[in-house]
């Protein structure tokens, strides 16, 4: 059997779609070529797309197939974001936060007895995706900003390593000094610049806290345990990355506390921020109504700001380590019982009650970060 290369494979353009109803995608266009070197022109071909986030090697978060007709020069054109999903969400995907590749697998004879064609990364993708979301220059890490094959003389981004703008100006990039004009004041959303996301903020009991739960870190199947290993992990729901966009991730105690038992250390929480202590959660109570009716206020819409999602847990049985979804929202505290148990919060659908309980350290659970 021939076997089959796509010699050259390249993002070019990004555009988007501005109907209501039409998703959001990118065009990647590419030559399909057999390994003699010979153009596959006018022929059937089938392709799945995988995007892996982080690295290329990272989990699978989308998929979707096309079919597609080469031309007379080999040439295919995809509008990836529109072909038939077989999992994932494409509107879910956190172009902001991270770095996604695209696996390309072809069928040259039109069916879906797929070969695996190669792996690379999508540059312009989150440029331009984002950029329909907001109106000023995106953000980006240094890595990603000089991978820009064609930046424009005039071309702004707000580099996200150093917090700065850079421009380029026809020969490369400068970066621009500013002189902050005001520190962070609670209730501003606050930017967590390892990933690009931002937490809605709400001043509570004195403390400024996240007024949704912490989503940063790499997903790990809820099978495996969190480690200490030097990358930030977390669970999401069903192993759902779009239910982590929700609910936030689901963290091991120990992972949480970066391996540290300190009460109120930074933890897994940005700079500056700290994992709340048992006092810390109780104060936060006594000011929302106190034990029997806190849970009221502290939900989504219940008036406080602190806006509490029903998460639920990663728990410790085998097979479907998830339960409790929409009924029960769980929160670590930073204060341990012992080397095996801490203490944790939770909320349950329509009861006002806040619980306090001691909980394995292996159990994961939901994250909200307190201002230092
Ligand atoms: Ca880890």
């Amino acid at each position: 059997m021939k076997r089959f290369g796509l010699f050259f494979l390249v993002i070019f353009t990004v555009w988007m779609q501005v109907s209501g109803q039409t998703p959001e995608s990118f065009q990647y266009q590419a030559v399909v070529r057999n390994t003699a070197g010979e153009i596959l022109s006018n022929q059937n071909v089938g392709l799945r797309i995988a995007l892996h986030e982080t690295t290329a090697q990272g989990p699978v978060v989308y998929q979707e197939t096309h079919q597609a007709t080469t031309n007379a020069f080999g040439l295919i054109n995809l509008s990836i974001g529109s072909g038939a999903v077989v999992s994932g969400s494409f509107d879910a995907l956190k172009w902001h936060a991270s770095s996604f590749f695209l696996e390309i697998f072809l069928d040259p004879n039109g069916g879906s007895n797929y070969v695996p064609m190669g792996t690379s990364l999508i540059l312009s993708a989150p440029y331009s995706l984002l950029s329909k979301k907001s109106s000023g220059p995106v953000s980006m890490t240094s890595q990603e900003r000089d991978a820009i094959t064609t930046p424009w003389p005039g071309m702004m981004i707000m580099n996200r390593d150093t917090r700065k703008m850079n421009y380029f100006d026809g020969y490369g990039w400068i970066e621009i000094n500013g002189i902050r004009q005001a520190d962070f004041t609670c209730g501003q959303p606050l930017l967590d610049d390892r990933d690009g996301s931002y937490y809605n903020t709400v001043e509570l009991a004195g403390k400024c806290w996240m007024a949704r739960n912490l989503n940063y870190g790499q997903m790990i199947q809820g099978i495996a345990n969190q480690t200490d290993n030097n990358i930030a992990e977390r669970y999401c729901y069903q192993n759902n990355p779009s239910l982590c966009e929700t609910y936030g991730g689901l963290y091991q105690w120990r992972e949480m506390m970066m391996y540290t038992t300190t009460e109120g250390a930074q933890g897994i929480c940005p700079k500056n921020w700290h994992i709340p202590s048992d006092s810390e959660w109780t104060d936060l109570i006594n000011a929302t109504g106190g034990t029997n009716n806190a849970g009221t206020y502290l939900v989504q819409g219940g008036g406080s700001g602190f806006e509490a999602l029903m998460g639920g847990q990663r728990n410790l049985n085998t097979g479907y380590p998830f339960a409790n979804v929409g009924t029960r929202a769980y929160f670590w505290t930073s204060t341990q019982t012992n080397s095996n148990i801490s203490y944790d919060r939770y909320l349950q659908n329509g009861t006002a009650q806040v619980y306090t309980e001691q909980t394995d350290k292996n159990f994961g659970l939901s994250v909200r970060c307190v201002k230092d």
